[in-house]
């Protein structure tokens, strides 16, 4: 319970508006160390509209953010950040989107957000939880309960 408010509380106050037709813009830090432990995206989830912006911040070096492969909607354009670089990614489409960061796969550094009812994809998404690392599937779990 306290994990949520949390959580809650970092999600809005990361949320700024873009000033164009509402859409918004969520600021995501890739981190070392964050509330919920050690190599995490912070917020770890987010519940998006179509048309918001995520963008990812290496506020520690040695992360980047790139699509995980069944979790992302048909047809929207897979993302692969470079390492210790910002990525900008517009969801322009509806459906879950999964994020690791690729050197830290293993420890299950992920993110997830639900765009729009996130249905195209969300049944999809939720079973592609079984080929993440050990890890990742524990946060995963959470992280797909979280965003429900
Ligand atoms: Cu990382």
């Amino acid at each position: 319970m306290l994990k949520s408010v949390l959580a809650a509380g970092a999600m809005i106050g990361a949320v700024a508006i873009a000033g164009t037709a509402g859409a918004a813009e969520l600021q995501v830090k890739m981190l070392n160390q964050g509330s919920q432990g050690m190599m995490v995206f912070e917020p770890a989830t987010a519940k998006l509209k179509v048309g918001d912006t995520v963008r990812f911040i290496p506020t520690d070096v040695g992360h980047n953010a790139e699509t995980i492969p069944g979790m992302w909607p048909a047809g929207a354009a897979p993302v692969k950040g470079l390492l210790g670089k910002e990525v900008v990614v517009k969801v322009a489409k509806p459906g879950v989107y999964g994020f690791k960061c690729a050197p830290h796969w293993a420890m299950g550094m992920a993110f997830v957000a639900k765009v729009g009812d996130g249905k195209p994809n969300a049944a999809e998404a939720e079973a592609a939880i079984a080929t993440a690392p050990s890890m990742a599937k524990k946060r995963l779990t959470a992280d797909f309960a979280a965003i429900k």
